[in-house]
């Protein structure tokens, strides 16, 4: 056994035994109440999961195993002469629970550069759709063409003890998220580079690697795909696209079918398609405007256009956060030290002005604040990776981190299939008129 999988085993059996005693001695006592209006509004605030890898602070943001993005930032191992967190050591740091040394990371690149290699069917399979398939559908389609080679499902199969099921979805975890890097980049060099790949480099990390076969080998784009790939990976458990692979994960459904519902999920406006939402807005208010800078009148003017027109104002609101979002600040920072002057980066900082004040007035979104996707767009735009449509690919690329180091722990805590009750209208009305005769 691997020792990264050991350590996992070992951190594993431990947790299992808490949660044993936990609920065999806690098991009963309440985490909240759900009111009509939760059961109404998409769970909100609803405590009903649980997700060993990242918890999310309303004010203060997403901390991973406990650690915020400014101390990951600082904390976890660099590439050589890199500035920006290795986001192998991200996915060690929310698999295991401790902090990895530059060795623990350096050995899980050439893991996942050994595991790399992507079966000519999937790519077959991304041949045959048309030209104008949106990425995100052919990423999903890419992961579920890879479905054949589950070690997972074959084991299920063939029969396995629930006890053994952790270790096929660990194996099927680090091939995937060792081929995701290769199947996006096919899809980028398929749609927009007339189909001419770029051959892997093996020396890079995961990220460098990834940047690497989109076409870009600018150091500094690097350093942002690994800050990218680090900040997008995990959001604690409730988001769609985390509660989706955790949810179809928990029919046993393996580690391929689960991160690609996941995905189907990342690929709506409201969730991961913002940050391609984010660049068409703007694209389209410049356009409208007629000019590349538009000044803060001009912008807060389309800002209540848009309200008024019904539509939302993307990258902008969150269901959790009540703040900036940590990881909208590290991409502001990223680009006060790499692209400052950048027409789309001032364009956002702009938007930053203005926006929180009038989303704020209308006094029904809760939070006025700008979140990650607010920034993303700008910063790969700067460096040339301009096809907003792929953005949400990179977003699943590195959502996997997150969600599949879940997956594993959800198979190794033996966690079961989820079932939430549901209840009809008429029901509710039922017990609404029931606590009425009672009161
Ligand atoms: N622009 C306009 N209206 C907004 C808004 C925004 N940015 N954010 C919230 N609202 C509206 C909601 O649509 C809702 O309106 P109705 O009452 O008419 O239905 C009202 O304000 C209250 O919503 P809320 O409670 O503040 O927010 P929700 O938890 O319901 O929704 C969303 C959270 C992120 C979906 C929402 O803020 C939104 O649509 N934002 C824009 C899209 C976006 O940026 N999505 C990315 C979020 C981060 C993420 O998941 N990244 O992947």
């Amino acid at each position: 056994m691997g020792y990264v999988k050991q350590r996992f085993r070992e951190k594993a059996d431990a947790l299992a035994a808490d949660i044993k005693d936990i609920l065999s001695n806690h098991g009963d006592k309440k985490l909240g109440d759900v009111t009509i209006r939760q059961a109404y509004t998409g769970m909100r605030g609803v405590p009903g999961l649980v997700t060993e890898t990242s918890l999310l602070d309303a004010e203060e943001g997403i901390r991973f195993r406990g650690y915020s993005i400014p101390e990951l930032r600082e904390l976890l191992p660099k590439a050589e002469g890199g500035i920006e967190p290795l986001p192998e050591g991200l996915f060690y740091l929310m698999l295991v629970g401790e902090l990895p040394s530059k060795e623990d990371v350096d050995h899980l690149s050439t893991v996942l550069a050994r595991r790399s290699n992507v079966p000519k069917h999937v790519f077959d399979v991304l041949d045959k759709m048309p030209a104008s398939t949106h990425p995100m559908t052919l990423f999903c389609q890419g992961v579920m063409a890879l479905q054949t080679e589950s070690k997972f499902a074959k084991a299920y199969k063939e029969g396995i003890s629930k006890k053994d099921h952790w270790e096929y979805v660990y194996e099927d975890t680090l091939s995937l998220i060792a081929r995701l890097p290769q199947i996006a980049a096919y899809i980028y060099r398929k749609k927009y580079h007339n189909g001419e790949g770029i051959e892997p480099d093996a020396e890079l990390d995961w990220a460098g690697n990834f940047a690497h076969m989109l076409g870009f080998d600018d150091p500094s784009f690097y350093a942002l795909m690994r800050l990218y790939m680090t900040i997008h990976a995990d959001h604690e458990g409730g988001n769609v696209s985390a509660h989706t692979t955790h949810l179809v994960g928990s029919a046993l459904s393996d580690p391929y079918l689960s991160f690609t519902a996941g995905m189907t999920g990342l690929a709506g406006p409201l969730h991961g398609l913002a940050n391609q939402e984010v660049i068409a807005w703007i694209e389209d208010m410049c356009e409208e405007l007629n000019t590349q800078e538009p000044s803060k009148d001009q912008i807060s003017q389309y800002i209540k256009d848009t309200l008024a027109a019904g539509k939302v104002v993307p990258g902008y609101g969150h269901a959790v956060l009540r703040k900036t979002d940590p990881r909208f600040t590290a991409q502001m920072e990223f680009a006060k030290t790499h692209c400052p002057d950048a027409p789309m980066v001032q364009n956002v900082w702009k938007i930053y002005e203005v926006a929180p004040d009038i989303l704020g007035a209308t006094g029904k979104i809760k939070n006025p604040w700008p979140n990650v996707d607010a920034h993303s767009g700008a910063l790969l735009t700067h460096y040339g990776l301009v096809e907003k449509e792929f953005y949400t690919v990179l977003f699943g690329v590195s959502r996997a981190l997150g969600v599949l180091a879940s997956l594993c722990w959800d198979r190794a805590l033996g966690l079961s299939i989820e079932r939430p009750k549901s209840l009809t209208t008429k029901r509710i009305k039922e017990i609404v008129a029931e606590e009425e005769v009672a009161s």
